[in-house]
């Protein structure tokens, strides 16, 4: 490979079961070993300091979506469905697209929300305080809250939301390469992409939703027809396993530092900064690629036309260079300047979305529950992009 001479190279393979099971040691190899990696095994150049994979996420002009945000190059290969018109398209094809949905899940837009949410949290906590005090976090909360609030807010009908998160799991894995997490699912491509596709259309929303909103814009020359089904896809995909997991980042991370449980307590408003100390610590989303519009030089480094960087969100997060005991989970640290939820133009657009799910949730837990321990040790599930998890078992007990 010309041009990787100088480079330092990494042969790990960086979607290997061993490295997405724990990939902080793979992170501190990739932070020290420069700040631009060659990792031999995918032909790509890798990001793993703060300041550059910042740097990279904020510069959409040399480093562009629209070739995908995965390892496939959509210059050479077809993607698995028709692109995403928000995460795999560039301005000015995805400032549309990013305007309507910006709109809808602006914090303003979700006020009418918040009262429901609230409620349903308190629900779903009693629900699971009823039983003996020891249940999965993972599948009892985490799974549980998003599926009860989030497919409502977009307008679903009742059927086939079983659904929503295979769907993501595939969608996610497919940014890496074809392995056997990909390989897995392959025979229920098109089953999912069939079911999702029918939800997208108007007929198949409500007409008070997230989804009718955005069919409502097309109605209005914000959107083309052609468009609407696709923003709606969008929230599909993006809006339930990452949820998901962000809350168990937070379930977990608060079973294992009872000492910020307590903070919490006392202090409920935290649950926003926790949400974001969490997304940081745990980085639900690990890495998505970038292909370079031109030969672009970092660090003294040439990322060649047409080529990928592969951006460790997860590495950028514990960067010792930016964040002081990066690896401490700490509610008293401002997380703020974490790329969890990307950085510039394709920022997470659901982001406050996830914020009120996990305040609402948190809050109504901090109000019932004195303390929360694990009682095994909690399984991961692996994806190719995704820090996700199998089951959180807990033991809580509840408040006098
Ligand atoms: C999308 C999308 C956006 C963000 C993340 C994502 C699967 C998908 O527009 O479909 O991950």
């Amino acid at each position: 490979m010309p041009g990787t001479a100088e480079l330092p190279v990494c042969d790990i393979d960086v979607f290997s079961p061993a490295a997405l099971e724990n990939p902080e040691e793979l992170h501190r190899v990739l932070r020290t070993a420069g700040p631009v990696v060659y990792l031999s095994r995918y032909d790509v150049r890798a990001l793993a300091r703060h300041e550059e994979v910042h740097a990279a996420l904020a510069d959409w002009q040399h480093f562009e979506s629209g070739s995908g945000v995965g390892l496939a190059n959509f210059r050479h290969e077809e993607s698995w469905r028709p692109p995403s018109v928000l995460l795999e398209a560039d301005p000015p094809r995805h400032d549309a697209p990013r305007r309507v949905l910006r709109d809808i899940l602006a914090p303003s837009a979700l006020r009418v929300l918040r009262a429901a949410w609230q409620r349903a949290a308190e629900e779903l906590v009693e629900q699971v305080l009823a039983g003996e005090g020891t249940f999965d976090a993972f599948t009892e909360l985490a799974c549980a809250f998003p599926l009860r609030v989030f497919p409502d807010a977009v307008g679903l009908g009742p059927d086939g939301r079983e659904n929503l998160l295979p769907y993501g799991n595939m969608a996610f894995n497919s940014f890496g390469p074809v392995n056997d997490l990909v390989r897995a699912d392959a025979h229920r491509v098109a089953e999912l992409s069939a079911w999702v596709n029918a939800q997208c259309a108007r007929e198949a929303l409500t007409d008070d939703g997230f989804g009718a909103r955005i069919w409502a814009a097309a109605d209005r020359g914000d959107l083309t027809q052609a468009q609407a089904p696709l923003v709606v896809r969008s929230l599909l995909t993006a809006g339930v396993d990452t949820t998901v997991h962000g809350l168990a980042a937070c379930l977990y991370a608060f079973a294992t530092h009872p000492e910020q449980w307590q903070r919490l307590r006392e202090r409920p408003e935290l649950a926003r900064v926790a949400f974001d100390e969490a997304v940081r610590w745990q980085s639900p989303v690990q890495t998505f690629f970038r292909t370079a519009t031109t030969d672009v030089t970092i660090a003294d480094a040439v990322v060649p036309e047409g080529t990928k960087i592969l951006m460790f969100l997860g590495a950028a997060n514990r960067d010792p260079g930016r964040w002081d005991d990066p690896d401490r989970f700490d509610l008293a640290r401002d997380p703020s300047g974490h790329v969890g939820f990307g950085m510039g133009i394709h920022q997470c657009v659901g982001q406050h979305v996830a914020r009120l799910e996990a305040e609402t949730l948190l809050t109504a837990l901090a109000a019932r529950v004195e303390h929360i321990e694990l009682t095994a040790t909690p399984r991961r599930h692996l994806n190719n992009t995704l820090r996700s998890w199998a089951s959180l078992p807990v033991r809580v007990h509840r408040t006098r």
